[in-house]
């Protein structure tokens, strides 16, 4: 697969409502459009999902650019590449920067599907048609999260997750459980406790959750072990897996039941792959979590979830739960609780260029 030309993009975008969390609030989006361009003038897109600041991993948007345009882009011009696992296996030679990797690796996946004629879903072997869809409330009181809830019932979403940390929790739980006790119900914690508060967590168990995701330290396996023999609430691990061998040693030690995949987080779709066959020949169910994302990477996540091993509903909401209007078309859209899979080359979306060029702040070219 001849490379001539990736454009990066850095663009800006205000969420509707700000997206609040124990570690901070989100009120507008960075992030990294990344376009590769064949000798035809092909173009596959990817994103770079790194934050501002370094407030969930380490890389920032400043940091994915860095790495992207000064060792990675230098990277695949002096080493052509025949197929998108050749662009991850050369990316290892470079330590970490998952999201830098990540957001170009994702573009020449969707570039090599849209050459072979064939949907990403399908050349990274997708089995679903369609997928269900889960939505994120975080908010920062009990009444704007009970509006969201009734908001997003009303849309249809199969599976709620709401943000806790040690000064919400337990209220805000059995108030949602009082209201809808049936309701497919999961927390996540972003590392918001420490096994101190074991009985904080043990408390939790009342409230029939699917999963509670990453309530200790971002980068522990350890100490989750020990909490996972002292609760009954699943536990699913996020920030603390960021490779394929962070995955199989948690499951090995028993840290988690349920993983989170994030392919931006792990360095693209074939690590997120392996850790995928990975967790199904183990029978581990994991599902795909979201980055506030713009469209680009929401169509990658939708590929990546219509694989066997994803059972659990995702963070995989529609563009109108972030945007105004987003920068693909058709935007992504729930119907009945899903999202449907394209059948279309590559990720099955097209760019909407006026959304594109007004939210993009620098743009940089490099031309093989
Ligand atoms: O912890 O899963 C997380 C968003 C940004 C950074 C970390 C997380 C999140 C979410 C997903 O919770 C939000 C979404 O994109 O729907
Ligand atoms: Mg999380």
């Amino acid at each position: 697969m001849r490379i001539a030309q990736i454009k990066l993009r850095v663009i800006t975008m205000a969420l509707k409502s700000p997206f609040y969390t124990h570690l901070g609030t989100v009120t507008e989006r960075e992030g990294i459009i990344v376009e590769v361009i064949d000798s035809n003038g092909v173009s596959g897109y990817g994103e770079g999902v790194a934050f501002s600041t370094p407030w969930y991993t380490e890389e920032t948007v400043e940091t994915s650019l860095h790495i992207m345009g000064d060792v990675l882009i230098p990277l695949l011009k002096n080493q052509p590449i025949n197929h998108p696992e050749d662009a991850a296996i050369l990316f290892q030679s470079v330590r970490r920067n998952h999201m830098a990797k990540a957001g170009l690796e994702m573009a020449i996946w969707d570039l090599y599907a849209k050459q072979s004629s064939k949907s990403l879903a399908a050349v990274i072997g997708g089995t679903r048609e369609k997928i269900a869809s889960g939505v994120v409330v975080a908010s920062d009181s009990l009444k704007s999260c009970l509006n969201q809830i009734e908001k997003y019932l009303e849309e249809g979403y199969q599976r709620y997750k709401i943000k806790i940390n040690p000064n919400q929790d337990y209220s805000l739980l059995a108030e949602i459980r009082r209201r809808y006790p049936e309701l497919p119900l999961m927390a996540d914690a972003n590392s918001a406790y420490t096994l101190r508060d074991i009985d904080r967590l043990k408390a939790l168990d009342d409230f029939n959750l699917l999963m509670i995701e990453q309530p200790l330290a971002s980068d522990d396996i350890i100490e989750h072990a020990l909490l996972q023999k002292e609760i009954t609430t699943p536990i699913c691990l996020d920030e603390s897996i960021v490779s394929f061998n962070d995955a199989k040693n948690a499951i090995e030690l028993g840290s988690c039941k349920i993983i989170n995949i994030k392919a931006g987080r792990v360095g693209g779709l074939y690590e997120a792959k392996r850790i995928h066959n990975f967790c199904l020949s183990r029978g581990i169910e994991v599902w795909c979590g979201g980055m506030i994302e713009f469209g680009i990477s929401r169509a990658h996540n939708i590929a990546l979830a219509s694989l066997p091993g994803f059972t659990i509903p995702g963070d995989i909401s529609a563009s109108k739960r972030f945007w105004e209007e987003d920068i693909i078309t058709p935007e992504v859209s729930v119907k009945n609780g899903f999202v449907g899979v394209p059948d279309t080359p590559g990720i099955g979306f097209s760019i909407n260029e006026k959304r594109l060029k007004e939210t993009t702040r620098i743009e940089k070219v490099f031309k093989f």
